[in-house]
């Protein structure tokens, strides 16, 4: 009997342990690794538009730096003709011309107008930002010092931290000060609502690549919405001095096909507890000191499971 009882623990273990490195080893976010959209070196522009928002914005930010470019050349090719034809040299003996009725018309009106094509496409970026109505899905973002708290508004009791990896614990092709321990995960392709606030001090969701920004402010919700066309990981940082960890606060996101999304859900519910977090922000100072504290919620998930 005794045996029969060993051989059969023995054999579980051996199951549990085969379904274990079954599930560590397929990372259902490993579609996000494909594509990487992080700053790097010399970076001028914006980041490469990762979402309908920040291509919107994109396009009115050079939209508006070319009528810039015009009016700035403009001027500067007027004031340059100015200085030169009428210099003391040449024109001893000033004009005394105060009014002239069709430059003052020209001068109103041109202006006007460039404000008018400007303010019409601005409004209606204003209007799309604004606009998260029925997401298919909701995420609500929670800022910490100095980590940040998802909770999926669909998935009860999936809600887990997300810390920084720090320096001297990243591994091959992690990215300094931007690869966190667990990236909040969403599917491509749907609309996207952030619920975003913060339980201590001002702290900022800023995704440039998604266009992606609002401040987390204690005792109030403000929104966001985003849309991921291409599977992909997009980095993002916290962009309010929110105290001495400010900088080890980072936003990673891995955008996935449906199915991976959905097969990613189902073992991060099966392995993520419903989070508490440290109910004292003042006291979380020494996690700043390194090695960062391990997720005690999360750790279990996969792709992430490697312990840290
Ligand atoms: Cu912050």
């Amino acid at each position: 009997m005794k045996r029969i009882l060993k051989t059969s623990l023995g054999a579980c273990a051996v199951l549990l342990l085969g379904v274990h490195l079954a599930v560590a080893q397929s990372d259902p976010t490993a579609a996000a690794n494909g594509y990487v959209n992080a700053p790097h070196n010399w970076q001028m522009w914006f980041p490469a538009a990762g979402s309908p928002i920040q291509a919107h914005i994109d396009w009115l930010m050079k939209y508006v730096l070319w009528i810039m470019a015009g009016v700035v050349g403009f001027v500067g090719c007027l004031m340059g003709y100015a200085m030169f034809r009428f210099r003391a040299s040449r024109n001893p003996v000033p004009g005394r011309v105060t009014h002239n009725t069709v430059i003052e018309v020209i001068w109103i009106v041109v202006p006007t107008l460039l404000l008018a094509v400007i303010i019409i496409p601005s409004i209606n970026l204003i209007y799309f930002e604004a606009d998260d109505s029925n997401p298919y899905m909701t995420v609500t973002v929670t800022g910490h010092q100095w980590y940040w708290e998802y909770s999926y508004n669909s998935v009860p009791g999936l809600d887990y931290t997300s810390y920084m990896i720090p320096d001297n614990q990243l591994k091959p092709g992690e990215l300094r000060r931007l690869t966190v321990d667990h990236p909040l995960v969403l599917p491509i392709g749907k609309k996207i609502r952030f619920n975003i606030t913060s339980s201590d001090v001002l702290h900022g969701f800023y995704i440039p690549s998604l266009g992606v920004q609002r401040y987390a402010i204690p005792g109030t919700i403000l929104t966001s919405w985003t849309e991921i066309p291409k599977a992909g990981t997009y980095y993002g940082q916290c962009n309010q001095i929110c105290g001495t960890g400010h900088d080890a606060m980072p936003i990673e996101i891995k955008a996935v096909p449906m199915a991976d999304y959905l097969a990613w859900v189902k073992t991060a519910v099966a392995n993520y507890t419903a989070n508490t977090v440290p109910s004292s922000p003042l006291s979380s100072s020494p996690q700043l000191s390194s090695p960062l504290p391990h997720n005690q919620f999360a750790d279990a998930a996969p792709g992430a499971a490697s312990p840290r």
